[in-house]
């Protein structure tokens, strides 16, 4: 079998009126800068990349090494090539406008640079997820206000998941195929086109230590998959929690399941946990691309408008009839309220 590159793989969704050469250009960008981001985790304490930056992002967790090294390393790689009007991270309370020094281009890109950074010191998989946005018409400052489109907008969204190996799962908007860095020749591979996440599934992922925060229609949703075969859902389920969103949605494209950060008492002031426009927003739409749904527990991920760049969400993704399923114990509870 012959093996297609990350380049092929996009010179030929040109060719087939996919994507335009910007848009080609962007991701090959990002996919450069990903490989760079895996040598320094790959390194680890021999780079000097571990523990604390002695710093603070917008949201005010403490920033490790390797969140802001990462954040810089994509900053930097994109600010060349002509191809975008501004880009937005976890790490900036506001967008990074392109230099004047450098052309400007039509798309916007959003990231979260290191996903799961809590895992870092601990040498368990982390990554990189973003999402491309147009750059409405006519704006050439971009700001803030700018990027905020609801995730149906995306026109790519992926992901980079620094585990044994270094993947890059992406979608621009014609399904969901996954590449693998062959790390001595340096270039992502095809290894899966067109993933399907299977619609039923046994296995969910949460961190089961907010329990107690929930909502009541999360508490007995959960209270069903736990009380397994002898339970209303008449089967038994197993649980897995990871603590990087990368790695257990990765699992879950891989062999199904639910993935969940609900409301809970500890977050509902700001939203949720996870951030919706460099988090959920691009997750979902490489979801939906594979099949599978992604939710709030009360509607669509992707039609939620945004108000704030770093904006949270409660999210329910994966597997479609156990997301469907989720959403159910909210329709029913809300209903019943
Ligand atoms: P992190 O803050 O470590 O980057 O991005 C938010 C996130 O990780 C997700 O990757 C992960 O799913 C979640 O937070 C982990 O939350 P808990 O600390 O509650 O486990
Ligand atoms: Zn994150």
């Amino acid at each position: 079998m012959t093996s297609i590159s990350l380049t092929q793989f996009l010179i030929e969704e040109k060719r087939a009126g996919r994507i335009n050469p910007e848009l080609r250009l962007l991701v090959e960008v990002v996919a450069r800068a990903c490989k760079r981001i895996s040598i320094a985790i790959g390194k680890g304490a021999l780079g000097g990349v571990l523990g604390d930056a002695g710093t603070g992002n917008v949201q005010g967790e403490a920033q490790k090494k390797l969140d802001v090294l990462s954040n810089e390393i994509l900053l930097e790689a994109n600010a060349w090539g002509g191809h975008l009007a501004a880009c937005a991270s976890e790490e900036m309370e506001d967008p990074q406008p392109i230099p004047d020094a450098y052309p400007k281009g039509n798309y916007l890109l959003l990231f979260d640079p290191l996903d799961g950074s809590s895992n870092i010191d601990v040498n368990v998989s982390v990554g990189t997820i973003f999402s491309v946005l147009r750059c409405p018409d006519g704006v050439t400052q971009p700001v803030a206000v700018h990027f905020l489109q609801p995730g149906t907008a995306q026109v790519a969204a992926g992901y980079c998941v620094y585990g044994p190996s270094t993947l890059l799962v992406l979608t621009v908007g014609h399904g969901t195929h996954v590449f693998t860095l062959d790390r001595e020749v340096g270039t992502f591979i095809l290894t899966r086109r067109d993933v399907q996440i299977p619609e039923e599934t046994s296995e969910f992922a949460v961190n089961a230590s907010n329990q107690r925060h929930w909502e009541a229609p999360m508490q007995r949703y959960v209270g069903d998959l736990l009380a397994g075969k002898e339970g209303p859902r008449g089967r038994d389920f197993n649980m897995r929690w990871v603590a990087s969103m990368v790695a257990d949605v990765h699992r879950i494209i891989t062999r199904g399941g639910i993935f969940t950060y609900p409301l809970d008492a500890k977050c509902k002031a700001k939203g949720g946990r996870l951030r919706l426009m460099y988090e959920a927003n691009p997750m979902a739409l490489i979801v939906e691309q594979a099949g599978g749904a992604a939710s709030t527990g009360r509607g669509r991920l992707l039609e939620v408008q945004p108000t704030g760049l770093h904006q949270r969400v409660p999210v329910f993704l994966g597997s479609k009839r156990e997301v469907e399923a989720a959403v159910r114990y909210h329709r029913e509870a809300d209903a019943a309220a």
